[in-house]
This record gives structure tokens, C-alpha cells and sequence, in this order.
């Protein structure tokens, strides 16, 4: 018989809980409108980078062109990098000012 109080003998203490596993964050991969770059080209970069249709590419191709600037795809941090890596690159090759960037989703 012990005086000493039990170890959960304080209910008003309401501990929260969550589920441990956190999603990691995903990355929209940006581009942006310029006056430069050839039509023609964006659609490819699309094509090719973003495994989209001609159809698709062309309509978010517009979509940047009359906006400034669309979404062309979600990821992963590493795979948003590498892809803003393949197109900047791509477009620096051909010589053109396309620019494409990665921001982090709310
Ligand atoms: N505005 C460019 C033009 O008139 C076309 C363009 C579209 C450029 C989309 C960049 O991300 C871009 N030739």
C-alpha cells in the first residue's frame, strides 16, 4: 500500500497522436513563357521530357505562351531536379531562353 500516486493517474493529460509516415513533399515543375523560344520547340521539350501527346504538349505549349506560365508535371524532389535539369539543359544546347523551374506543393 503506497502512497505514491500512479503513473497515469493524471487524466487530464490527453497526449496527441499522429501516423509517423509522412508523405515526402512533391515538387510542380514550372515553364515559363519567353519571346524566343520556337513553338515548335517547347511542344518537343514536352514530348520528350514529359512523355506527353503531341495534343497535350501543344495545348499546355498555349496554355504557357498566353499565361506565362503552367504546371507540366508533379514529383518527387529528385525527379523534378533531374527533370528541370534535362530541359535547361536541352534548351541551352539548342540555344533558346526557355527557362523551367520546381517549386515546392502546399
Ligand atoms: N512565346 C513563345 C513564342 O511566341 C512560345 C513559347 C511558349 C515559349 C511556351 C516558351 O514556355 C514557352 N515563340
Amino acid at each position: 500500500m503506497s502512497d505514491e500516486p500512479d503513473d497515469d493517474s493524471d487524466a487530464s493529460v490527453l497526449v496527441q497522436t499522429r501516423p509517423k509516415t509522412k508523405r515526402p513533399p512533391l515538387y510542380k515543375v514550372l515553364l515559363l513563357n519567353d519571346d524566343y523560344t520556337p513553338m515548335e520547340f517547347v511542344v518537343h521539350v514536352l514530348e520528350r521530357f514529359f512523355g506527353m501527346t503531341h495534343a497535350e504538349a501543344f495545348e499546355i505549349m498555349l496554355t504557357v505562351h498566353k499565361k506565362g506560365v503552367a504546371v507540366v508535371g508533379v514529383f518527387s524532389h529528385e525527379i523534378a531536379e533531374t527533370k528541370v535539369g534535362q530541359v535547361m539543359d536541352f534548351a541551352r544546347r539548342h540555344q533558346h531562353p526557355l527557362q523551367c523551374t520546381m517549386e515546392r506543393e502546399e
